[in-house]
């Protein structure tokens, strides 16, 4: 079917169309078109393309069996330069274009990010959507149109400053609304229109076109005109801003519960409008087979952690109070349809409501649960369980409904993303269930698509890896890759290697100096720490280790030293106010050792403003360390480990997540591990002094103390004595030091000097960077979304 696209291309009506489309929607000369004009009328033009094919494969998978990835997150990125790569003709167009006199790279920065997540969580869904598509899968995605993405980020003297997203303010080309598809979703208080937009996710040359919808929240009428003409205009426009406040805006935290009631109601929005959509189509679709008890033959809902647990509910309900059935019945359907993903273990994230809040949002869907946990407390006495045993596995609890327990009672799987965070589900997070259900647990391993992550951003080196390998085919059979390891002590492909990264590193130099305005040395080492920032993250044991470099340079200037670019980029929520202030204390390490002349030839420290997909599709690419120093046990998974991984960088990292699963596949001796493990940190847990390692080593003293000896400024902000006191000054009861940085400094700072020493050896290190590349074929989330839909969802690839 890829070929339909090609020979359309061809027979130049691609441009033809173009130019009509430029000229339709703007009504201008095409001279006069800007690069905006230029930007909107490709995305047309390449929806028209993708039109036939999405909806062929809407006719042909109608009555197949088909996954559902329920998702509050989705961070797409931009679309432009991946749909093109995706449907094979990214070259071809961008050559067309350059014919008539447009230059690609221009316009495609009209793009912004369609940033509908905060993290991992949301890039991951996306990368699920992409696979799927890619490998045949029937997947659909569900989720929220958030009218506002996650906040821009400004950095205004070291300080994050929030901006505001408004993501389609001058439309979207990639999405197309779907009105007759609309639904109705009752809140207690209000009903509101949920409107669907259909994204086409398109599958890498297969002819595979897969739809994402997102629901976005409308008043029934847009106006109240009798208000209006009553000289009441406020209350007139109440109406429609009440029910439009559902999607305005994502919810910037990650992983910290918001509590809220428009959080809450945000997700009972899209699990109750996507609920309705699939009972509908259902009904539409299998007349002949319409019996409630089949539907789990053709639906399996993957619950992408704990915020569309109420899909439950709203399925039973749907079933119950709309089409009849009995309670025990649509409890019994119900429980087949269901899977959990967890993403984390930090308590803060795992979702309980408050009653009141679950009332004010939707009684029913509040006496459905009390009603699903007086059959779990029944099951459970009945089983000769005591009150107290029964408590952990509680629904409602302490006026509480927990969302774990209720996934994972109805659910029929739950899943942790790495091999070590799914050990830490059985054995300790959900071990109460484990105990009981042992066969319901399962461990997939997280992935990423390669599309995105190397044939896009890194073109150069796909490139080399497709001379190589002689075949194109590992773009989407990435094991492939394992058969780059036979030049691994080929110096002259090594050489090549190397250049690329050189040159990735040349055109990232250009663009920190650009956007930052600071001149970075390309031939410095490029470690970078990108992702959200979080204490458990231990963005601060990063920068205490360049200040504890800076004062030893500062003391020795001759010592030998690599020298170093160390580079930050992530986002803090904005009420995390310890988060905030690691990076405020990030920009002024780096606003003093830059302007420092003793040093900053050999070190240099950038924080990026507004890291985001598109700032990575940069980052990653040039990085030759890949900072990975999450305190063990804390990090899930991690997937920007993986994306440095593909892209050649080596991981300094602890055993946490899959860093574990990373070195396992690339070799311990190829990258950089340090640190306490999960089994070392249990053992201390309740001892651990952290005074002592300050007071006994004069490094770590000196570091800790230049928090607050006026080196580095935080204008007043009492930010930095906050972090100190973290440390070493805890509060009474708390032990300090939560998450072990200075436990784990030495060995950071030696791992540290490994890497300058090594850098030296080029092709010892090129020589690593090849073998990681060619063991990276676990990570694509081809294989995880592949084990999603062998073991959990049972559906087959359609070839
Ligand atoms: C996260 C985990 O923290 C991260 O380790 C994991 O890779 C991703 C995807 O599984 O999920 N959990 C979470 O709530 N966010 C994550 O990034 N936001």
């Amino acid at each position: 079917m890829g070929d339909m696209i090609m020979d359309k291309l061809k027979k130049n009506k691609f441009i033809e169309n173009y130019i009509e489309n430029l000229q339709r929607i703007t009504l201008k000369s095409f001279e006069d078109t800007s690069d905006k004009d230029r930007y909107d009328a490709l995305c047309d033009s390449i929806m028209e393309l993708i039109n036939e094919e999405w909806r062929d494969c809407k006719r042909k998978t109608r009555n197949q069996r088909k996954a559902y990835y329920f998702s509050a997150e989705f961070l797409i990125g931009r679309s432009l330069g991946n749909n093109l790569i995706n449907l094979g003709i990214y070259d071809e167009v961008k050559e067309l274009l350059s014919e008539i006199g447009i230059d690609f790279e221009a316009i495609e920065n009209y793009e912004d990010d369609a940033a509908l997540g905060n993290g991992g969580l949301g890039r991951l869904a996306a990368c699920f959507m992409d696979s799927a598509a890619t490998q045949g899968l029937n997947l659909v995605g569900y989720g929220v149109r958030y009218r506002e993405g996650i906040f821009k980020q400004k950095i205004e003297e070291g300080f994050q400053v929030e901006h505001g997203d408004s993501w389609i303010k001058d439309g979207d080309g990639w999405s197309i609304r779907v009105d007759s598809d609309a639904k109705i979703v009752r809140f207690r208080d209000q009903q509101v229109k949920a409107v669907p937009f259909d994204m086409p996710v398109v599958g890498f040359e297969n002819g595979v076109v897969n739809t994402l919808r997102l629901w976005q929240s409308e008043p029934f009428e847009e106006f109240d005109f009798a208000k209006f003409n009553n000289y009441e205009y406020d209350e007139a426009v109440s109406e429609k801003n009440r029910a439009e406040d559902i999607t305005r805006v994502l919810y910037p935290n990650d992983m910290q519960r918001a509590g809220k009631v428009l959080r809450l109601k945000q997700q009972y929005f899209f699990c109750s409008a996507s609920i309705q959509d699939m009972v509908e189509k259902y009904k539409n679709d299998y007349p002949e087979d319409l019996k409630f008890e089949n539907f789990s033959k053709y639906h399996v809902i993957q619950l992408n952690d704990t915020h569309p647990i109420i899909a439950i509910p709203e399925l039973i309900r749907v079933l119950v109070d709309e089409n009849g059935i009995f309670f025990e019945d649509a409890l019994a359907i119900t429980r087949k349809v269901f899977a959990f993903t967890n993403h984390t273990v930090l308590q803060e994230a795992l979702e309980r409501w408050d009653k009141d809040i679950m009332l004010e949002v939707n009684p029913r869907c509040l006496e459905i649960i009390e009603k699903i946990n007086d059959i779990l407390v029944d099951e459970f006495k009945a089983k000769g369980y005591s009150d107290d045993q029964i408590d952990p596995y509680r629904i409602d609890r302490f006026e509480q409904i927990h969302m774990a327990n209720l996934a994972i009672y109805v659910g029929f799987s739950v899943n942790g993303v790495a091999a070590l965070h799914t050990e830490i589900l059985k054995d300790d997070t959900f071990n109460h269930w484990y105990k009981l259900r042992p066969e319901m647990f399962n461990n997939k391993t997280n992935g990423i698509t390669p599309r995105r992550w190397l044939v896009y951003s890194n073109r150069e080196l796909s490139s080399f890896i497709t001379g190589k390998l002689g075949t194109e085919d590992w773009k989407y059979q990435l094991d492939l890759l394992k058969g780059l390891e036979k030049y691994a002590d080929d110096e002259k492909v090594l050489e090549e290697l190397w250049n690329i990264k050189q040159t990735k590193k040349n055109e990232l130099a250009r663009y920190i100096l650009e956007k930052e305005g600071i001149k970075i040395d390309p031939k410095s080492i490029f470690d970078i720490q990108i992702k959200r920032i979080h204490e458990y993250k231990r963005q601060h044991l990063n920068i205490l280790h360049i200040i504890y470099l800076y004062h030893k340079l500062k003391k020795n200037p001759d010592m030998e030293f690599t020298p170093t670019t160390f580079i930050f980029g992530g986002k803090a929520a904005p009420g995390y106010f310890r988060a905030k202030g690691m990076i405020k204390l990030a920009n002024e390490v780096a606003r003093v050792v830059n302007a420092d002349p003793d040093v900053n030839k050999k070190l240099k420290v950038i924080f990026v403003e507004n890291y985001r997909v598109t700032y990575a599709e940069k980052l990653f690419p040039a990085a030759d360390i890949s900072e990975q120093i999450s305190t063990a046990g804390k990090e899930a998974s991690g997937t920007g480990n993986m994306k440095f991984m593909l892209n050649g960088a080596l991981t300094l990292g602890t055993l946490d997540g899959a860093n574990i699963e990373i070195f396992e596949h690339a070799g311990e001796e190829n990258n950089y591990r340090f640190g306490a493990t999960v089994e070392e940190l249990n053992e201390i847990m309740d001892t651990y002094n952290p005074v002592e390692f300050y007071s006994k080593d004069p490094d770590i003293k000196d570091v800790v103390d230049s928090l607050v000896s006026g080196e580095f400024k935080d204008n007043e902000s009492y930010m930095f004595l906050d972090i100190y006191n973290e440390l070493i000054k805890p509060q009474e009861g708390q032990r300090g030091d939560t998450y072990f940085l200075l436990k784990d400094f030495k060995a950071y700072a030696k791992a540290h000097e490994k890497v300058n020493r090594e850098y030296k050896n080029k092709m010892e290190w090129s020589r690593k960077c090849l073998i990681n590349i060619a063991n990276a074929g676990f990570f694509s989330s081809d294989r995880t979304i592949l084990d999603y839909a062998n073991d959990i969802w049972k559906i087959d690839q359609n070839r």
